[in-house]
């Protein structure tokens, strides 16, 4: 369909047509990043034949894509091959592990190999013989274990660990854990890893230590090489527990203490445990999956980025989902309590056109269009700063806002909203706000939200429009304030104060679109004007990944 051709984006991942879901697999392999996914071969919209589609890259931005990797062609995953991780051997080779559906429809653990492991593009997959390899235990649902992680290796008794995501009796989400020695046999571990009351199903659960000091602390690292000779947890790392809750789409994540021993991991905040307190990512963003790149020594998120359009929508145009632009995490170590995703730096190589419009000062109550070539592909780096007198001069305002319930950046309070409009048209029918709103107690705290408002985002109305956003940690000088934000036709991902909060959007504009596409500042604040202390707006080329077939490599 012609007509909706736009909102394909120029440089996120997405396959040529039809349905994608969940990231499978990523992995760095013989100078390779891998990237597998959930893919409907028969339309586009999610089914029960769920297959693993291919692409590789070297750069995490230009993909190419490959053969699908796996189909559901066995009893054990003919009603889907479903979500799954891999894991890198000391000797360099992969197992996969991946929830197969069964003919009647059980989950089942299941394991596949490189057929060849001397091809580095990995286009052949051989599922194990003995499949399946693990099946839901006594006391939990056939139909609610499922997502195996990456395993890592405890040599306290030299076995292979993973988590599988379920829920028990009274609704609670549980990781369970399994060791095996050879991917083959597994052996279920008594005490659960963890439980959080009245979260439901935990789908796809992530498990990884981030570094908390020294040197280390900008790097990431590998599930194996957190844990020493004896099995001990190093002393400098904490362990980020994710988990997609299937109740309300979104992935959670808190940060804890994993003992390996005891096989017990604790929040180190009860108040802010896993589906209780911090997203990832406070817009579309599901079935997250990170892996460790040992070519930069870098952890990298990957996320499904699914659509909030109609079905009908979709099956129109013919495909559904992006996966979000692969981000590296790293622990805050200044806040200590929330993780920084970042957009991987590769992407910033499809810069272009740089506009440098640093030192701008907008009056409170106006909006100024940037000028610019083209705005439909975008990477935005912005700085603002509220005028410290008036936020000084202000007893108290707007304590208890909230990006979700609020009005919106229309919604005018003393101190915000201010930020950016993107994927705006001339006359601002549509538009999707990218901004802070500064909330001040009579103590003379300051709360910062960061949101992102997709009411106005388009003019169609078979489309899911929300407010979203959160408060984010702000430590360093209370009125100044940073955002990242990518533009790519159909998706605004924005990252606040170097990415303590993110909101990805999907957003369906019909009229700011091509060349009527157009960003603009704005400050809608009653109280206080802000200054641009830092605005660089780059074109982004495209990173053309949707054509290249294996034939090119
Ligand atoms: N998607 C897969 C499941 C997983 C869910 C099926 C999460 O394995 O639990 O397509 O989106």
């Amino acid at each position: 369909n012609a007509m909706l051709q736009w909102q394909r984006t120029g440089f996120h991942f997405q396959p040529q047509k039809n349905w994608m879901n969940d990231p499978n697999g990523p992995e760095y392999y013989k100078g390779w990043y891998h990237l597998f996914y959930q893919y409907n071969p028969d339309g586009a919209i999610w089914g029960n034949k769920i297959a693993w589609g291919h692409a590789v890259s070297r750069d995490l931005i230009h993909w190419r894509h490959l053969p699908l990797a796996m189909l559901p062609d066995q009893w054990y995953d003919t009603n889907g091959v479903w979500t799954g991780s891999a894991t890198t051997l000391p000797d360099g080779r992969l197992a996969m592990l991946y929830t197969g559906s069964t003919n009647a429809s059980v989950q089942v653990q299941c394991l596949a190999v490189p057929a060849d492991d001397a091809d580095p593009l990995l286009t052949n997959w051989t599922k194990y013989e003995g499949n399946p390899v693990l099946y839901p235990p006594p006391g939990i649902g056939p139909k609610d274990l499922r997502d195996p992680t990456t395993a890592w290796f405890d040599p306290s008794d030299n076995t292979w660990r993973i988590v599988i995501g379920s829920k028990d009796d009274d609704h609670a989400g549980i990781a369970v854990v399994y060791r095996t020695r050879d991917f083959v046999h597994f052996e279920l571990l008594p005490d659960l890893l963890h439980r959080v009351a009245g979260t439901g199903m935990w789908e796809c659960i992530d498990f990884y230590p981030v570094a908390t000091s020294g040197k280390a602390s900008g790097n990431g690292v590998d599930m194996s090489d957190a844990l020493g000779k004896n099995g001990a947890v190093a002393g400098d790392v904490v362990h980020v527990m994710k988990a997609s809750m299937d109740d309300d789409r979104h992935d959670y994540y808190a940060l804890g203490r994993y003992d390996a021993a005891a096989n017990t991991w604790t929040p180190l905040d009860a108040e802010k445990d896993v589906g209780t307190g911090l997203r990832y990512d406070w817009g579309k963003f599901y079935a997250s999956k990170t892996f460790y790149d040992p070519a930069k020594r870098r952890r990298v998120l990957w996320g499904w980025v699914g659509e909030t359009d109609s079905e009908r929508a979709d099956v129109s145009k013919g495909w559904a989902s992006l996966q979000g632009i692969p981000r590296t995490v790293l622990l805050d170590t200044k806040t200590g309590s929330n993780l920084l995703q970042w957009p991987v730096e590769e992407v910033e190589t499809l810069r272009t056109n740089s506009t440098d419009l640093s030192g701008i000062t907008i009056d409170y109550g106006s909006a100024f269009p940037l000028n610019l070539r083209r705005a439909t592909q975008l990477d935005i780096e912005a700085e603002f700063e509220l005028d410290r007198r008036a936020v000084m001069s202000l007893n108290e305002a707007d304590v208890g806002y909230n990006c979700s319930t609020s009005g919106g950046a229309a919604a005018r309070g003393a101190l915000g909203p201010f930020g950016l409009l993107v994927l705006a048209d001339k006359h601002l029918h549509e538009q999707t706000a990218v901004y802070f709103y500064v909330a001040k107690g009579l103590d003379g705290s300051l709360t910062t939200h960061f949101c992102q408002d997709e009411s106005r985002s388009s003019s169609a109305n078979d489309i899911v429009k929300r407010v979203v956003g959160s408060a984010v940690p702000v430590l360093e000088d209370g009125t100044t304030l940073s955002l990242r934000v990518l533009v790519d036709h159909s998706i605004v991902e924005s990252f606040a104060q170097g990415g303590r909060s993110t909101a990805t959007s999907r957003v369906y504009p019909t009229k700011a679109i091509y060349a009527n596409a157009g960003v603009l500042l704005f400050n809608n604040a009653t109280a206080a004007r802000v200054t641009v202390k830092k605005l660089v707006v780059h074109e982004m080329d495209s990173s053309y990944n949707h054509d290249y077939m294996v034939t090119d490599i």
